[in-house]
């Protein structure tokens, strides 16, 4: 998988995506969008690929959609070409658990990349923010939406009206990251939790991610109901046997995603 704005590397069933724009600290353009896309669809149809990580550099997961490029562009061109939406749509039908790891700037579309993640693990130098304040704009690809869910109306409201950063404790604390590690150890531990992930079974997680998120799309009723169905469900699966049975048989279960 050969791109101009993205390394992929597979190795032991997880994928890791580095953006690899340092010349404007990953700043998210049409072509690396594009190729993300690109990139997670084809993950998520190998079968080798069980979990992805996607990550940045140590200064920069990514700076924000890239100024540069929608400088002139005008209100026509934007709502016509819907401007990053089908990108950003097309990272949510990804089915296989994607893990945010997040170093140094994680600002305007940076942060509502790694929230469109299904858990962020950050390093000690993150810092996450919704500056589009200071452009004259707002965040336009679930920014106001999703970061008011993480860190609630107060701090939301704070972070997209006056564009301040928000630190790595601060981020832990708020609960918009699950893990803060040294900058050293952010790609090894999230390459660890992705192993993790992928020994499971893949229906199983793709059930959590499908539940999970349900969470922030339905009422509470719902989505335990919801929840009940395909747990019920899952008693359909030759999984739910092996990893019963082998909790019972006191052994590591093997899954096959059947
Ligand atoms: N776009 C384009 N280029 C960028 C961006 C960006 N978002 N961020 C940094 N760069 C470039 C700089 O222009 C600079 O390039 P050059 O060397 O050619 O001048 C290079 O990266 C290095 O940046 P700095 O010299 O500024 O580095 P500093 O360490 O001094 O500062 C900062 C780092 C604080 C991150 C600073 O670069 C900054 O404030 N960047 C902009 C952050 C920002 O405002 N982000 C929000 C962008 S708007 C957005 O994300 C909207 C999302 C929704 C869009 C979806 C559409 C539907």
């Amino acid at each position: 998988m050969a791109y101009q704005t993205l390394i992929v590397e597979i190795e032991d069933s997880v994928a890791l995506i580095r953006l690899n724009r340092p010349e404007a600290l990953n700043a998210l353009n049409s072509e690396l969008l594009g190729e993300l896309a690109d990139a997670l669809k084809q993950l998520d149809d190998n079968d080798k690929v069980r979990c992805i990580v996607l990550t940045g550099s140590e200064k920069a997961f990514a700076a924000g959609a890239d100024i540069k490029e929608m400088s002139e562009k005008s209100f026509v061109e934007m709502y016509t070409s819907d401007f990053f939406g089908s990108e950003a749509d097309s990272l949510l039908r990804t089915r296989k658990p994607i893990i945010a790891a997040v170093a140094g700037y994680a600002l305007g579309g940076g942060c509502e990349l790694a929230m469109m993640c299904d858990f962020i693990i950050c390093a000690e130098n993150a810092k996450f923010g919704q500056p589009e304040i200071n452009l004259g704009v707002v965040a336009g690809i679930g920014g106001t939406q999703r970061l008011t869910r993480f860190v609630g109306k107060s701090k939301s409201m704070d972070m997209h009206l006056t564009g301040r950063f928000m630190d790595a404790t601060e981020a832990e604390r708020s609960g918009l990251v699950s893990r803060v590690v040294p900058v050293a150890q952010l790609v090894p531990e999230a390459l660890a939790a992705a192993r993790k992930v992928a020994s499971k079974s893949a229906v199983a997680t793709m059930v959590v991610k499908e539940c999970v998120n349900r969470a922030y799309e339905t009422t509470l009723r719902e989505g335990v109901l919801f929840e009940r169905r395909v747990f019920h469900a899952l008693f359909a699966t030759e999984d739910q046997k092996e990893g019963m049975s082998a909790f019972l048989e006191k052994r590591e279960p093997q899954f096959r995603d059947k």
